[in-house]
């Protein structure tokens, strides 16, 4: 098996007690993919006397970013809705004439695999260079089981391709498409059910998602779509609360979904369920920037209640057409009001959380994937501070790279 002692750095281990998990020495040894040692140089016990070196110049290591919502898969883009914004036009009113994610859906239904997979590289590429060594991709834009599932199959040769770990969500609830229209519960009986079952027999979807919203699914409606969830022990997660207050959070919460997303409209209810039932707050501030929204989710409450917050690009052609989690990261703390620790939690340990896959990666202890980012800063805070500014110097994806 590979071996790799990496020497001289600082190391924000990102475990929960001290800043940053700041505290935990300088060396990090490397065993095939996973962590096996933590520590000051010094200090490693004899079996890395002789093994390879690296020495990282005293830069700051983190675990490997994690982007726990995205859209990254979809044909065409959505410059146009873009400039109909401006000239007045909101994302509702456009969503309701037959614009929005419908739009995307044509545009989705009519490209190939391969199309998908060389549109969804580039937008990948991007958040590669800036250290995300995990990313979710959702489904969404098919919304026939046919196109749902070519995108899922697209998520995981995405994965492939790059060799990093894709996490997918089913979320054939994200819109109704036309050919249903006004028959939402017929569209879940003919398109969602059976489409969830398919992607659990080909092993195509890691959890279930929703959209809850007045221009998408009601709460009764999501409540069937989890119910089915769980009969084939798929976990799931929400978009809730972003653009109305359908208490979409409580209701995922009572599920014990992985995360309720987005989440400006959540009330006091809501965070209590999700501190209950250790939901995490995925907030989203890259659609918050792009839809000019003006009410912030409830950081504070959510602080106070304990509830774990991660932060994510959402990157998708409509609202957030934004492919940084940096960016992501500076917009959590300039519009959310986030330290820029939370915000570095929120893309490395709270994020693992949102994919319930923490004992894995998320932050660097014995034991986890070696996923670490390199950077060319000395603080932490910088990760988040700068704007339009990339500081990687090299991602490490286990001791071969
Ligand atoms: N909320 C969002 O912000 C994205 N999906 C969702 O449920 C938007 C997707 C789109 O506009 O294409
Ligand atoms: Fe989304």
């Amino acid at each position: 098996m590979p071996r790799k002692l990496l020497v001289n750095m600082r190391l924000a281990t990102m475990r929960e007690g001290t800043p940053y998990g700041l505290a935990d020495g300088s060396a990090v040894g490397i065993e095939g993919d996973r962590i096996a040692y933590v520590g000051k140089e010094d200090e490693a016990p004899a079996g890395w006397a002789n093994a390879e070196r690296e020495d990282l110049g005293g830069r700051l290591v983190t675990p490997a970013l994690i982007d726990c919502h995205t859209h990254l898969v979809f044909g065409g883009n959505r410059a146009r809705e873009f400039e109909m914004r401006l000239e007045g036009a909101s994302y509702e009113e456009i969503a309701r004439a037959g614009g929005g994610i419908v739009s995307t859906m044509e545009a989705t239904r009519e490209a190939s695999e391969d199309d998908l997979v060389e549109a969804a590289l580039p937008r990948l590429d991007a958040m590669i260079a800036e250290g995300v060594g995990t990313v979710e991709i959702k489904s969404g834009y098919g919304l026939s089981v046919e196109h749902e599932l070519k995108m899922l199959r697209v998520a995981r040769r995405l994965g492939e391709s790059q060799h990093m770990r894709v996490v997918t969500s089913y979320l054939a609830a994200h819109a109704l498409p036309p050919e249903y229209k006004g028959r939402h519960d017929v569209y879940i009986d003919e398109v969602v059910l059976p489409g969830m079952d398919a992607a659990k027999a080909e092993n195509l979807a890691d959890a279930v998602d929703g959209f809850c919203e007045g221009i998408a699914f009601s709460p009764e409606q999501i409540a069937r779509v989890f119910d089915h969830a769980r009969e084939l022990g798929l976990p799931v997660k929400l978009h809730a609360e972003q653009l109305s207050n359908l208490g979409g959070a409580k209701l995922a919460a009572g599920y014990g979904a992985l995360s309720a997303d987005h989440l400006e409209y959540l009330d006091e209810a809501g965070v209590k369920a999700m501190a209950e039932s250790g939901t995490v707050a995925t907030l989203l501030p890259g659609a918050f920037y792009t839809l000019r929204e003006t009410q912030a989710p409830p950081v504070q409450a959510l602080r106070e209640a304990g509830v774990p917050i991660a932060v994510a690009t959402d990157c998708n052609p409509g609202s957030s057409p934004l492919a940084s989690p940096l960016l992501a990261m500076n917009m959590a703390c300039t519009l959310f009001r986030l330290t820029p620790e939370e915000a570095l939690a929120g893309v490395t340990r709270n994020a693992a959380k949102a994919l319930g896959l923490s004992s894995d990666i998320g932050t660097i202890e014995l034991g986890k994937a070696a996923e670490l980012a390199v950077w060319n800063v000395s603080e932490p805070a910088e990760l988040a501070y700068r704007i339009g500014f990339n500081p990687l110097h090299k991602r490490i994806m286990g001791a071969a790279a």
